[in-house]
């Protein structure tokens, strides 16, 4: 995320290195690289002038500190400066309306469904909620059952109406069929052109006039750049929207979106969509974003997420098991799945400080971890649980029926027994785990 961003302004700091005290000269000289930085990243051209006339303008002011280096002043100034952009702090999100009715809107592609289907699950599994999700794009049947398969992924009900080609009726339908079901939250999942046009917007608006949402998204594809953020400014001016939901922040975003639609539409970032999953959602926090930008890496969202995956119960079992060192490849496995659950790889490492900017040109295999997972698919139930037993012959079988080589199958079976042991030392130690791998669970 953001990597040509972060690398650009670190070189526009690296003006200032060697420099003993700020002047004039070498903050303009820095400001207007950084501006140079965010024109590149596709920030708009205004958003990009004003930040840095901000940024200069601080700079100068600042009474001379002689303990802080004039890079890191400026660093410092600029992530402020960026979290402001991103609105400050983050916005609030209405769930305690009775019925919550969320209205997705956008283009075509911008990730409507899946984030209908994400935020579904985040509210049902974090906030306890019930939701109904609605298919209100009808006019490709596809779509209906694109939506339906994600409800039936997420264990999520869809109400759907075949044949009945007017979204606005079916979604008054759907506020009474969740009314009468007890469902407390309705997502409004909605059809989107490939570009903006009259017929799209008239329906949208009629939508909302007709269901009152308490939440209004626009959904947009941050790879977009500034076409985001005319389509964002040409959405709000018709929808009066409450907040945006920025999607495929995982995939190679120069930022731009991220960083002008919040002053060209003076509406809040709410969400943001980092994967295909429908684990990969997380609220918008402007100043985590300033963090990454300036790849200060964000251990903050990274914790949260080993948090979800954690069970207080499972990690006590966990914890006897490792005592009495009977770890198996049940474990080992459960243990991978959960690391992959968090998210794609890559974005979890960058999330690290320090290490965002190293693995950039790593090819970051996220399938490094099939090749374990289908060895211990091939592996009997009997083999799982008791390693041990695992000879020559067996280890050839699996081999074969895994599709790995003999040798790929050896180094597994090797790293399981180092970690175990490892770990059962751990345990017998310290009698408990250690914290920090607590969280791992
Ligand atoms: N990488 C990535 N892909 C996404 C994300 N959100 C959606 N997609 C993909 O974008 C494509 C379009 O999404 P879809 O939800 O069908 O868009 P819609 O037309 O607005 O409903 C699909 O292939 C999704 O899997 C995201 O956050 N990251
Ligand atoms: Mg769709």
């Amino acid at each position: 995320m953001f990597n040509n961003l972060s690398e650009r302004l670190e070189q526009s700091f690296k003006i200032l290195k060697g420099e003993g005290k700020i002047t004039e000269l070498n903050v303009a000289e820095t400001v207007k690289d950084v501006r140079r930085a965010l024109l590149e990243a596709d920030v708009n051209y205004n958003v990009a002038k004003e930040f840095t006339d901000r940024v200069r303008e601080k700079a100068l002011g600042q009474k001379v500190l002689t303990s802080v280096k004039p890079g890191e002043l400026l660093v410092k100034i600029v992530h402020d400066e960026l979290t402001e952009l991103m609105g400050g702090s983050a916005a609030s999100f209405e769930t305690n309306a009775k019925p919550n009715i969320i209205l997705m809107s956008g283009l075509q592609g911008s990730g409507k469904t899946t984030f209908t289907g994400k935020l579904g699950n985040l509210l049902k599994s974090k906030h306890g909620l019930k939701p109904l999700l609605v298919a209100g794009d009808v006019y490709r049947p596809a779509a209906i059952d694109q939506l339906k398969v994600l409800g039936d992924q997420l264990d999520l009900p869809v109400y759907t109406e075949e044949g009945n080609q007017d979204p606005v009726v079916i979604a008054q339908n759907a506020l009474k069929h969740a009314a009468s079901k007890g469902y407390d939250t309705i997502i409004i999942d909605t059809a989107g052109r490939l570009a903006v046009d009259d017929v799209l917007m008239d329906e949208i608006s009629r939508i909302k006039k007709a269901v009152n949402p308490t939440e209004t998204l626009f959904v947009v594809d941050s790879m977009t750049g500034q076409d985001a953020v005319n389509t964002a400014k040409e959405f709000n001016d018709r929808l009066d929207f409450d907040g945006v939901v920025l999607t495929k922040l995982d995939g190679d975003t120069r930022g731009g979106a991220a960083l002008s639609i919040r002053t060209v539409v003076n509406k809040p970032i709410k969400f943001i969509g980092t994967g295909e999953k429908p684990e990969a959602i997380d609220v918008f926090y402007p100043e985590r974003m300033a963090d990454r930008i300036l790849g200060m890496g964000d251990v903050v969202s990274l914790v949260e997420r080993m948090q979800d995956q954690y069970d207080e119960r499972k990690a006590a079992e966990l914890e006897k098991k490792l005592k009495k060192n009977e770890l198996d490849f049940n474990d080992f496995l459960e243990q991978i799945q959960n690391i992959r659950k968090m998210g794609n790889l890559k974005d979890l490492l960058g999330m690290i400080p320090g290490v965002g900017k190293q693995i950039k040109d790593l090819d970051v295999d996220d399938d490094a971890f099939k090749g374990i997972e289908s060895i211990i698919m091939s592996m009997t139930p009997q083999e799982r649980t008791n390693p041990n037993i695992i000879n020559g012959s067996r280890r050839k079988r699996i081999a074969q029926g895994s599709g790995n080589s003999l040798q790929e199958v050896n180094r597994v079976i090797k790293q399981f027994m180092q970690s175990r042991k490892l770990l059962h030392n751990f345990s017998k130690m310290s009698g408990n785990l250690p914290k920090n791998m607590r969280g791992m669970r």
